[in-house]
């Protein structure tokens, strides 16, 4: 009988693993956010970006960004939607900047905007 217990376990303890697998990358992203490197101190959440298109009525801007770390997404071009949209008044396309972005439940929003230095 002690084989049929090992077999009933193991798929519990198989399951657990799993779950530690599958939440141990959002732990070590939370984890991140806290220990970025102190080379990049002030700015380090902040990403550079150049302005591809603005749409105002819609509040939402597309960028050609740089990695975004906080995310884990690589550069790419891409919509992102602004919290407040009289952050885009004064934009236009082509307008280098450096912006802070947050994963509002899936959705890519941004918070801040500032000129590129
Ligand atoms: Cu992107």
């Amino acid at each position: 009988m002690k084989d049929i217990e090992t077999m009933n376990t193991t798929p519990k303890t198989l399951m657990a693993a799993l779950c530690i697998a599958l939440l141990a990358p959002l732990g070590a992203l939370a984890d991140d956010a806290h220990h970025k490197p102190a080379a990049t101190a002030g700015a380090s959440d902040m990403t550079d970006g150049e302005v591809r298109k603005v749409d105002i009525d819609a509040g939402k801007l597309t960028l050609k960004h740089a990695d975004i770390k906080s995310l884990d997404m690589p550069a790419m071009t891409m919509v992102f939607v602004v919290q407040d949209k009289a952050m885009l008044g004064k934009l236009k396309t082509g307008d280098k900047i450096r912006f802070k972005v947050i994963n509002d439940g899936g959705k890519f929003t941004i918070t801040e905007i500032q000129p590129a230095p």
